[in-house]
């Protein structure tokens, strides 16, 4: 038997298989960021936001702003972690400092 390392005399039915390796990775968690309904943060302010903080254009801010307005909750967007807190933040802090009661929570997304 030649080589110092084959014990069953060199006939290991895995010898030469190449095994494709498993990244041992895994997808992030996300989280919703929703947006509630109040009866005085003026609309025009909900649709700025939705611009300026989650990327809509005017029309797809407008028409998440009436699903919150006529529904009572809507979706803004689903993020990790930590971008949805940070929009959370930046939507809450503009909010407050123009004294609108507007809110927004996070929420896991469900399927991952
Ligand atoms: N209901 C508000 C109004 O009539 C508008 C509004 C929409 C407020 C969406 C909050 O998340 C909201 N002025």
């Amino acid at each position: 038997m030649s080589g110092i390392n084959k014990r069953n005399g060199g006939n290991d039915p895995q010898d030469g298989v190449v095994v494709k390796p498993r990244p041992k990775t895994k997808k992030p968690s996300m989280y919703r960021v929703l947006m509630l309904n109040d009866d005085y943060t003026p609309m025009e302010f909900v649709v700025h936001v939705l611009e300026r903080f989650f990327g809509m254009d005017h029309q797809q801010a407008t028409q998440v702003m009436f699903h919150v307005h006529q529904r009572g909750v809507g979706v803004c967007g689903v993020f990790t972690f930590e971008v949805a807190e940070t929009k959370v933040n930046q939507t809450m802090d503009l909010a407050r400092q123009h004294q609108h009661p507007l809110q927004c929570t996070i929420e896991k997304d469900g399927d991952e």
